[in-house]
């Protein structure tokens, strides 16, 4: 399969077209971004780790009958995912109080919270992401009810099969960002990326985080940690 035109570079993505209309290239960059792109740097070697990392999810999902976007890895910065038109909505799944959640409702950070929750935010870098609910999507037009419902569900369902994955590798999964996108038939179908990125993974015993936070807060090597993840569940 053939890299053809740029068709979006994102801040750890790039999009290309293929010779086949359905299928897109993507190549994962070493960029990391914080804090809606404020903070910004180049780690050597995280667009490998992401991209493997999202592959082993990926896969795993679709054997538990959760099928994505994903389509093969075919380098190691590179994989074939399904063209799909996203639907600018970030779904966010939580299972224990942290980042933006513990800041706005005062939940201090590690708190189990009594049931698993959905929220999602309306994808726009301009107004900074902000959080929306069923009305608001309405109102703005980016999905239907049953959209929303399959969102929310979908949500759900990929936490209860992450959950024990990450648990059997002495992981907790804290919290992570699903994006979703309608194919050329307007099925909704899992999309973008599960990786570190986009995930909060505490390890059970130290608590130790092992995803995105290292950058956001100066925790210390990036990469190493995600290698840690890598390795956990089983990639090399
Ligand atoms: N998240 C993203 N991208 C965003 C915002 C949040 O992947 O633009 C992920 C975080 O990595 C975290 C979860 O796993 O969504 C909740 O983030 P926050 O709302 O607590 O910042």
């Amino acid at each position: 399969m053939n890299k053809g035109q740029l068709l979006y570079e994102g801040k750890a993505k790039r999009l290309y077209q293929t010779e086949q209309e359905d299928v897109l290239f993507v190549e994962y960059k070493n960029s990391a971004t914080a804090f809606n792109g404020e903070k910004k740097a180049e780690i050597a070697g995280k667009g490998i780790l992401n991209n493997r990392i999202t592959t082993v999810i990926f896969e795993k999902l679709k054997t538990q009958g959760i099928d994505s976007h994903f389509v093969e890895r075919i380098s190691e910065n590179e994989q074939l995912v399904r063209k799909v038109d996203i639907i600018p909505i970030e779904v966010v799944v939580r299972n224990i109080a942290a980042g933006s959640l513990a800041k706005r409702l005062g939940f201090e950070e590690g708190t189990p919270l009594s049931r698993t929750i959905v929220e999602f935010y309306y994808k726009d870098d301009a107004l900074g992401d902000p959080i929306i609910n069923n009305e608001h999507i309405d109102i703005l037009g980016i999905a239907t009810k049953e959209e929303v419902g399959i969102l929310y569900e979908l949500g759900l369902k990929v936490n209860s099969v992450l959950q024990p994955i990450f648990e059997e590798v002495g992981v907790i999964l804290v919290d992570f960002k699903l994006e979703f996108g309608r194919d050329k038939d307007g099925n909704v179908l899992l999309a973008d990326e599960i990786s570190p990125d986009t995930c909060r993974l505490w390890d059970a015993e130290t608590k130790q985080k092992l995803d995105k936070d290292v950058f956001r807060r100066d925790l210390g090597s990036l990469t190493d940690v995600y290698e840690i993840i890598l390795a956990r569940l089983g990639g090399k």
